[in-house]
C-alpha cells in the first residue's frame, strides 16, 4: 500500500461551498467575538441537538475547563471520572484545581461502571464527569439517579457523541451539561471547536461571559475569564459540515458494517456491540485483542499494520491515571477493567471516505496476525 492510511481523516465540505460561506466575511470584516456565523451555528446546533442552550468554544477542551469554572466548585473538590479517555478529560479537572477520582469502566461498553460510583462519593465530591467514550452512551438513567440522591452535578464528556441519540434523545440533553468536541478528527467538525450544551440558561449566560474574559457588558466584568471563543471561519466550517452530517454518518456506518462482517466471529477478537436504544454515529472502531486466544497481542497487530503504512491508534493507552505528569498521584491498578482494556485495544482507521477495499486490506492484515506467536 503506497499511501498512508491514518486512523482518521478530516471530512471536508466542497471547496466552493466553504468559499461561498466565508465570502461575506470580506465585506463585514467581523471575524470573531460572537459574529453572525457563530450565532447561526449555535442556532442550527440547538435545533439539531434539540437542546435549549449551545455555547460554542474554540475547542472542546476549553469548553470543559470553562464549564468546570462556571460551576464554581470549591478548590480541591473531587470529581468522579474514568481514566480510559483522552488526556483532555483528566487534565481539565486537574487544571481547574479539582481532584479526579477514578472509577472503573464496564467491559461491555467501556463507559463508567455506574454500580461502582457511590463507593467513591465523599463529602468533598462535587461532580461526576463520565465519558461517552467512542460514542458509547453511559448509563445516563442510573447516573441521574445517583446524582440526584447525592446532590451532585453531572458533566458529560460527550466529545465523541455528535449525532448519537439514546431513546431518540440527543446526548446533549443529559446531565447538567455536555461537552462536545468539534475537532478536525471528529464526525462533525469546525476545524478546531467545541460546545457546551445545557438546559440551564443562567449557566449558558455565565459560559458566554467566561469564554470572553468574563466580560458581561461594556462596563461590567463579572468573572476572571479567559479567551475561548470560536471564530467565524470555524463557525462557517461547521455550518457547511452540518448540511452533510447525515451523509457523513451513513458513510461511516457502511465502513463499520464491513469491519464487523470481517472481524465479528474471529476467536480472540472482541468488538463493542450495539447498545439498546442507541443510534450510533460510528465515530471510532475499537477492537480488543485477547493475546491468549488470538495468538498475537495488540502491539503485534499495531506493528503489522504500521509496516504496511496503516496508522491504527492505541486510543486510549496509557490510561490517563498512568501519565508521567501524574506519577505517584493515582494507581492505575485500582481500575483493573480499564487497565486491561487499555493494554488490548486498538482503534482501526475509520472515516467516511475510507473505501471498503481498504477496509478489506486492513482486515486481511489484522487476520494475518492470528497465531503468529
Ligand atoms: N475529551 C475526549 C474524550 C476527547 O477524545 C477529546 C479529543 C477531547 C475531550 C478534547 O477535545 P478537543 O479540545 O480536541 O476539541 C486527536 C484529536 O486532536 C482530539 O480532538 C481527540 N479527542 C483525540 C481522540 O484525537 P491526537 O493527538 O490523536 O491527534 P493526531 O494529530 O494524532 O490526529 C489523529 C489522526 O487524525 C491523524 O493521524 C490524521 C488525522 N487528522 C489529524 C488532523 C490534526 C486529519 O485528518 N486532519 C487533521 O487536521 O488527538
Amino acid at each position: 500500500m503506497s499511501d498512508k492510511i491514518m486512523v482518521t481523516r478530516s471530512s471536508m465540505p466542497d471547496f466552493e461551498e466553504y468559499c461561498r460561506e466565508i465570502k461575506d466575511l470580506w465585506d463585514s470584516r467581523w471575524l470573531t467575538n460572537n459574529g453572525a456565523k457563530h450565532g447561526l451555528l449555535e442556532k442550527h446546533l440547538a435545533e439539531y441537538f434539540d437542546v435549549p442552550n449551545v455555547t460554542l468554544f474554540t475547542n472542546g477542551h476549553l469548553a470543559l475547563e470553562n464549564v468546570l469554572e462556571a460551576m464554581d466548585f470549591p478548590r480541591g473538590g473531587e470529581v468522579i471520572t474514568t481514566p480510559f479517555t483522552f488526556a483532555s478529560t483528566t487534565h481539565a479537572i486537574v487544571r481547574s484545581g479539582l481532584t479526579p477520582v477514578f472509577c472503573d469502566i464496564k467491559s461491555s461498553d467501556y463507559t463508567i461502571d455506574e454500580s461502582l460510583i457511590e463507593q467513591y462519593i465523599t463529602d468533598r465530591t462535587c461532580a461526576i464527569l463520565p465519558v461517552h467514550v467512542y460514542g458509547k452512551v453511559c448509563n445516563v438513567e442510573a447516573i441521574e439517579e445517583i446524582s440526584e440522591k447525592h446532590s451532585l452535578k453531572v458533566i458529560y464528556d460527550a466529545a465523541h457523541t455528535f449525532g448519537v441519540t439514546y431513546k431518540g434523545v440527543s446526548t446533549a440533553n443529559f446531565g447538567d451539561a455536555s461537552m462536545f468536541s468539534f475537532h478536525a478528527t471528529k464526525v462533525f467538525h469546525t476545524i478546531e471547536g467545541g460546545a457546551i450544551c445545557c438546559k440551564d440558561g443562567e449557566l449558558a449566560r455565565r459560559l458566554c461571559d467566561i469564554k470572553n474574559f468574563g466580560i458581561h457588558g461594556p462596563e461590567s466584568t463579572l468573572y476572571v475569564g479567559g479567551n475561548a471563543k470560536m471564530n467565524e471561519f470555524q463557525a462557517a466550517m461547521g455550518i457547511c459540515n452540518l448540511r452533510h452530517i447525515d451523509e457523513e454518518i451513513a458513510k461511516r456506518k457502511a465502513v463499520v458494517e464491513r469491519y464487523i462482517s470481517r472481524l465479528s466471529d474471529v476467536k480472540g477478537i472482541t468488538l463493542c456491540g450495539d447498545q439498546p436504544h442507541v443510534e450510533n454515529n460510528y465515530a471510532y472502531f475499537p477492537v480488543i485483542f485477547d493475546p491468549e486466544t488470538f495468538g498475537a497481542d495488540r502491539d503485534d497487530v499495531f506493528a503489522a499494520l504500521a509496516e504496511k503504512n496503516i496508522g491504527a491508534r492505541k486510543y486510549f493507552y496509557p490510561l490517563t491515571s498512568a501519565f508521567e505528569c501524574y506519577q505517584g498521584r493515582f494507581n492505575p491498578e485500582e481500575t483493573p477493567v480499564a487497565l486491561r482494556l487499555s493494554l488490548r485495544v486498538l482503534t482501526l482507521p475509520l472515516y467516511s471516505d475510507l473505501s471498503l477495499d481498504c477496509v478489506d486490506r486492513i482486515c486481511d492484515i489484522v487476520l494475518s496476525c492470528q497465531n503468529i506467536k
